[in-house]
């Protein structure tokens, strides 16, 4: 099976040209098996006492546990966030761990926005404004292994995925399982039609979604940041958390550009 892979790190031209294409790529091994590990322990920990239910997600853990918290500005997926959006004016709008039962069916077709306001009013193509970076926490190597689908290309079609391939009446062919190891990271646009994959096995799979958007848009998953974390965590990511200064005409000239390492 065909997969959108790409190498970590520097934004290449043709990243530029596969995300623009499918409206989505994939980063192998960006986290090693001990980040893995630590990663999957601290979601299973956020989901203690939850609903298992498909695609149940928690947010705002990056702010309770360390492991999450490093992965706000991993080097491997950064480049990618700042290239593709052409600013380094970015935040981090939300952070979702999601949970896929074991033994449990494929989630509902859906596009990323707010249901407060659809994206969809904006214009089309519908704008990039959640482009998110999310982390395979369990293997997904094979299908029916909880594995992200997507419809490549569908962030630019002018029409709805249809009631009755939504309704699951009938299949949609070009539907795409991605298929990547525990470590990979998935980029993906907010407007790419996509659901998670069955999962056949006997435990729970967990990703962690890192959504980056303009630095006016609004948190998703938190009113406010902590102020303890925000005290501990570095100042690269505590301006990527959206926190800055600035009285007067607060998003015109002099925001101030996260300090990144070059
Ligand atoms: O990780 C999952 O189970 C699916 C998440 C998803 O599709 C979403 O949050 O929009």
């Amino acid at each position: 099976m065909m997969q959108p892979i790409v190498k970590p790190g520097e934004f290449t031209a043709l990243d530029q040209f596969i995300f623009d294409s499918w409206g989505y790529f994939v980063i192998p091994n960006v986290l090693n098996p001990d980040e893995v590990v630590e990663c999957l322990a601290a979601s299973q920990r956020l989901h203690e006492g939850k609903p298992k239910k498909v695609s149940y997600q928690v947010g705002n853990g990056y702010a309770t546990e360390p492991s999450l918290e490093r992965l706000i500005d991993h080097p491997a997926a950064l480049p990618k966030v700042r290239g593709l959006y052409g600013s380094d004016n970015v935040i981090l709008q939300s952070g979702w761990c999601t949970v896929q039962p074991a033994h449990s069916p494929h989630g509902g077709w859906h596009q990323d926005g707010s249901s407060a306001f659809d994206f969809k009013l904006l214009g089309h193509p519908i704008p990039l404004l959640q482009l998110r970076v999310s982390y395979i926490l369990t293997d997904q190597s094979q299908p029916g292994m909880g594995n992200m689908e997507m419809i490549p290309g569908s962030h630019r079609s002018r029409y709805e995925m249809p009631l009755s391939a939504r309704k699951g009446e009938e299949d949609c062919p070009i539907r795409h399982i991605v298929c990547a190891p525990a470590g990979s990271a998935l980029v993906f646009h907010n407007a790419v039609w996509h659901r998670s994959h069955e999962h056949l096995l006997d435990y729970d799979r967990y990703i962690m979604h890192y959504i980056y958007s303009p630095p006016w848009a609004r948190y998703s998953d938190r009113f406010e940041n902590d102020k303890v974390f925000m005290e501990q965590t570095t100042p690269v990511r505590r301006a990527m958390l959206g926190e800055f200064e600035k009285p007067d005409s607060t998003y015109a000239g002099g925001y101030k550009t996260p300090l990144y390492e070059k």
